[in-house]
């Protein structure tokens, strides 16, 4: 039975394309990432208003205590997480529900998976229950594929590929994965992933014209968008910098 998570899917994009404003690195990476301004939630929601962006993705409790249904951009619920505090092989286990994420609203919900890690294997089941569950709740379903762990020695172009199709190969509606760098690279990535939606996620903070020149890129291989955060939020200008990235990406 094919389900509706097309409506909210449409829901996410534009002209086809998506721009989309990741704030869980407060659990990823801690406040390491964060300045005065950054930390405060608010703060982040109000750029993802003000430059008209496709969606946020938060975790439960940021959603819980900030976000509001009826004022804030369409909200994307990660279901797993993990601290950087952990050493050893990667493992990201499901902390939030799918119910709770329909509860507050969400339009989808967000899942990674170590691919490659010595868990793989259980993130991939969790990914597959979850995966059923919000497609019968009609939410659209993003697998971050993020290769790591002692079996991968280097992220190359061929693993993202790889780690793509998986992703299309599960079930999920969108991936986000690393750009590989460059164009024919990246066509291949977008190829393998079929029907499953291509997004690119951002990473640590980089030059601006290098973040537009990548997005350019990114947006003629026939990517959907890109998921990013750090490279928005810690801008001096975030806004700025936002709606020159829509301007690439969804025009
Ligand atoms: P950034 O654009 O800031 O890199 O955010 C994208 C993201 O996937 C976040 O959703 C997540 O918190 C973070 O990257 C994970 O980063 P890491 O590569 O350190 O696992």
């Amino acid at each position: 039975m094919k389900k509706e998570p097309d409506k909210n899917i449409k829901k996410l994009l534009k002209n086809g394309r998506t721009l989309m404003l990741a704030y869980d690195q407060g659990l990823e990476h801690g406040p390491s990432d964060f300045s005065d301004k950054n930390a405060d939630p608010e703060f982040i929601l109000e750029i993802a208003k003000k430059a008209k962006l496709s969606a946020i993705i938060l975790q439960k409790g940021i959603a819980e205590k900030y976000y509001d249904k009826k004022k804030d951009v369409p909200l994307i619920i990660k279901l797993n997480g993990k601290t950087n505090l952990v050493q050893g092989e990667p493992i990201s286990r499901q902390i939030c529900s799918v119910q709770e994420a329909v509860e507050l609203g969400a339009v989808a919900v967000g899942y990674t998976i170590y691919l490659g890690s010595a868990h793989e294997s259980e993130m991939l089941q969790e990914f597959g229950k979850i995966e059923e569950e919000a497609h019968k709740n009609n939410l659209a379903v993003i697998a971050w594929m993020y290769p790591r762990g002692g079996s991968i020695k280097e992220l190359t172009p061929n693993l993202i590929e790889y780690a793509a199709r998986v992703g299309l190969e599960i079930g999920a509606d969108f991936v986000k994965i690393k750009y590989t760098g460059n164009i024919k690279s990246f066509s291949k990535v977008v190829k393998e992933a079929g029907k499953c939606k291509v997004l690119a996620l951002g990473g640590s903070k980089k030059d601006e014209s290098h973040l537009l020149k990548e997005a350019r890129e990114i947006m003629k291989t026939g990517a959907t968008g890109m998921a990013i955060g750090r490279n928005i939020w810690q801008s001096k200008e975030p806004i700025k910098i936002a709606k020159e990235l829509k301007k690439i990406i969804i025009n």
